[in-house]
């Protein structure tokens, strides 16, 4: 960053120290993990860019957008659909949960044994290092697992202006229609809270912005397949964590001519890693930024991550909406259909989820998928018993890891994939 922001750290209520630790420390990961990539796509600098001013010039966007009288709105799952937000002219962004913050004072409030993914979230409030979450008009937290729910009831205390947004955990009729009563309020909040009244055609608007950034990363999605894989696992990661902070034109605007480049780095064979580098599916968990350790140890045992089954990836994005109501209520339908497809754990039953991976191992032609979960995420980490019984009946190699956002377990994380990748090799 070339700008001095403090001033503008200072007026969200920062902790400048705490802030100035936390940006240290990214700035360290980001050099060690990201930057020091052999072979990386030209137009990643695009990407380089936006993450050095990710608590800068993204913040003072922000700042100004809400002077101008738009609202900001942060969200913490892909279920808050940023079409109705984007419709009411505001922004939304995801809220940072990738890193543990102050720890000792967050388990202080929630029981040690909860996920990093819960407790960064506290933390992060704890300490005020967050520019996204002390810019935000309104938080949205869903209840999704037994975690997360709970925990928003303490977080509402941190929090005032927390919107909790109920979610289903069964696809029925009746989870259908809870969904449907639970999009139908939102809207309403956020009417409420912009003082926009959300048309037919704003809402369109808004569906369109959200498919066209879903398409292209797709797209990005579809020329991982190729082989040597054009793009590394790391970089296609932080792509699919920034779609989460960027505004949504611009970014898709970026992803596309990052696609194009790596179009020409196909037909010309050039990869991120040579032929026939094993190919790994990562599923499971999101990974929020900074949280690179996996897919950073995988890369570094000389294997690449081909695709992510994760909510930071193709379970976040992989449907689209169909953009042709002609009412609010048609239009309202049609996200309904479209949000009720994501396969997250937290649904019961849900083969769905399993049928995925399988078919995305086939797709990216993963030579062996490994599945990434939290510790204390029971969700995911139940999922992935079954998963590794069905997979390995077809033939396919299949690696359970459960870890958390700290670096006491890396050397056994180390030997644990390094022996999975020689296998598959
Ligand atoms: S749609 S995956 S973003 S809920 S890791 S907090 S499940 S104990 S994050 Fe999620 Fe929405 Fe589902 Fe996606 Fe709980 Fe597990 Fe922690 Fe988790």
């Amino acid at each position: 960053m070339t700008t001095d922001y403090r001033p503008m750290w200072q007026e969200l209520g920062l902790d400048l120290k705490a802030h100035d630790n936390l940006l240290q420390n990214l700035g360290k990961s980001y050099q060690e993990i990201i930057l020091s990539q052999k072979n990386r796509p030209e137009s990643m600098a695009y990407l380089d860019f936006v993450m050095s001013e990710v608590h800068g010039l993204r913040i003072k966007e922000l700042l100004e957008a809400k002077r101008n009288g738009r609202k900001v709105i942060g969200a913490f799952c892909v279920f808050v659909p940023e079409e109705i937000v984007l419709a009411a002219d505001a922004i939304m962004v995801g809220l940072c949960t990738g890193t543990d913050f102050a720890l000792e004072d967050v388990e202080k409030i929630i029981p040690r044994n909860t996920c990093s993914l819960i407790k960064s979230a506290f933390g992060f409030k704890l300490s005020r290092v967050c520019p996204f979450l002390e810019a935000a008009d309104m938080v949205v937290g869903e209840n999704t697992c037994d975690g997360k729910k709970k925990a928003y009831e303490q977080l509402k205390e941190l929090i005032p202006n927390l919107y909790i947004m109920d979610l289903p955990q069964q696809k029925t009729a009746i989870g259908r229609q809870l969904l449907r009563q639970e999009y139908q309020n939102f809207l309403a909040a956020i009417t409420e809270l912009t003082g926009i009244e959300i048309t037919v055609e704003r809402l369109r608007r808004g569906i369109a912005i959200t498919n066209n950034k879903r398409e292209a990363l797709m797209r990005l999605a579809h020329l991982r397949q190729a082989d040597p894989a054009p793009i590394s696992g790391l970089d296609a990661l932080l792509i699919n964590q920034v779609a989460f902070y960027d505004d949504p034109l611009r970014f898709t605007e970026s992803i596309n001519k990052i696609c194009d480049e790596l179009e020409e780095r196909i037909k010309l064979g050039n990869g991120a890693f040579p032929a026939a580098t094993p190919r790994i599916l990562l599923s499971g968990c999101p990974m929020a930024v900074p949280n690179w350790k996996i897919p950073w140890l995988i890369e570094r045992a000389g294997a690449v991550v081909v695709g992510e089954e994760s909510c930071v990836g193709e379970r976040g994005w992989r449907n689209l909406t169909v953009n042709n109501g002609n009412t609010i209520d048609e239009l309202l339908d049609a996200l309904v259909d479209r949000y009720f497809n994501i396969d997250c754990a937290i649904f019961t039953p849900n083969a769905e989820r399993e049928q995925h991976v399988a078919e995305m191992a086939q797709n990216y032609g993963a030579d062996g998928t490994i599945h990434y979960s939290l510790q204390f995420c029971q969700p995911y980490s139940i999922e992935s018993m079954p998963m590794e019984r069905r997979l390995q009946d077809q033939d396919h190699n299949f690696l359970r890891i459960e870890t958390d956002y700290s670096m006491e377990d890396i050397g056994q994380l180390q030997t644990r994939i390094e022996a999975f990748i020689e296998i598959i090799s």
